[in-house]
């Protein structure tokens, strides 16, 4: 079964889904092997881990496809990619649709930010695009598709735009009523998603990404009615603190000989086993 058809049976399946962001197919790996449901291909952890440039849209289509064929390679999960507006308007949507499902991910996802976009969290300038316009990008990458187990996501910023819960209530309906097969309701914080959720008709399982309001639990935002739970940046947070508390430390103290150094760091034996040497080269050791 392909991962698209897996996809959309655990999204039939009872309880939330819990799916991790990676940035490249090493933090796709560890996602996996970590036990989530699912892997989030994150514009702004590729855009930071892969070019060291802010996440607007200057993170290509081509570059995001490269990535998803790499991460598709390695893993076994659904892979939802995130490609922020579409790249353009709906002729690009139609585009990536078709050469992304080609690949074998699971699902893309496509908001409703003005292209070229800017992250959800950097807070001037925004705005969406009109919903006419987001609706033709749906369509189109909805006809585009080859299969119909392939995932259209659709995520709103409205209210990230600070046009309120009615809004975004009008655009998830829109959304779902032109055949997205999940809506993301996109948010700085926690209340303005339960007023959604009290107002919510259902009809497609909605997402959410909690990055601004961590202290709220899984189960929570899982009884609450959201279908799946995406962990989007955690992971290249992780690793952008991680190498930094080594390499200061290694610079600090003038080498890498202090042997507790070895707690924060992965030893060769577990990247080993995470690019599978053994299989590769079966005699390296
Ligand atoms: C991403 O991971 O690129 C996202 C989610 O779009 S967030 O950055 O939290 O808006
Ligand atoms: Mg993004």
């Amino acid at each position: 079964m392909n991962q698209a058809t897996n996809f959309r049976n655990d999204l039939q399946g009872a309880g939330a889904l819990m799916i991790g962001g990676a940035h490249d197919a090493v933090s796709a790996k560890i996602v996996e092997s970590t036990g989530f449901d699912g892997i989030w291909l994150s514009s702004m952890g590729a855009c930071v881990a892969g070019k060291a440039l802010p996440d607007i849209s200057l993170f290509t289509l081509t570059d995001m496809l490269n990535l998803a064929q790499n991460v598709v390679a390695v893993v076994n999960l659904p892979v939802i990619v995130d490609c922020e507006s579409g790249y353009g308007d709906e002729k690009n949507v139609r585009y990536l649709v078709k050469q992304f499902e080609r690949i074998g991910v699971a699902a893309v996802c496509i908001e409703d930010n003005p292209y070229p976009k800017r992250n959800s969290f950097y807070m001037t300038g925004r705005s969406v695009l009109p919903v006419d316009a987001m609706l033709a990008k749906l369509e189109s990458g909805l006809a585009a598709r080859e299969s119909d187990a392939f995932l259209v996501v659709a995520r709103t910023e409205a209210l990230i735009a600070g046009l309120g819960v009615k809004e975004a209530l009008s655009r998830a309906r829109k959304y779902r009523d032109i055949g997205a097969d999940a809506v993301v309701v996109h948010s700085r914080d926690w209340p303005a998603l339960k007023l959604f959720l009290e107002e919510w008709d259902g009809g497609a399982p909605l997402v959410v990404i909690p990055t601004l309001f961590p202290q709220v639990s899984f189960n929570e935002m899982s009884s609450a009615g959201f279908k799946v739970v995406i962990y989007a940046n955690q992971a290249i947070r992780a690793a952008i603190s991680s190498m930094q508390t080594v390499l200061r430390r290694i610079k600090a103290e003038c080498g890498a000989n202090g042997i507790d150094l070895l707690e924060n760091v992965a030893s060769l034996e577990e990247i080993e086993k995470i690019v599978c040497l053994e299989e590769w080269l079966p005699d390296a050791n």
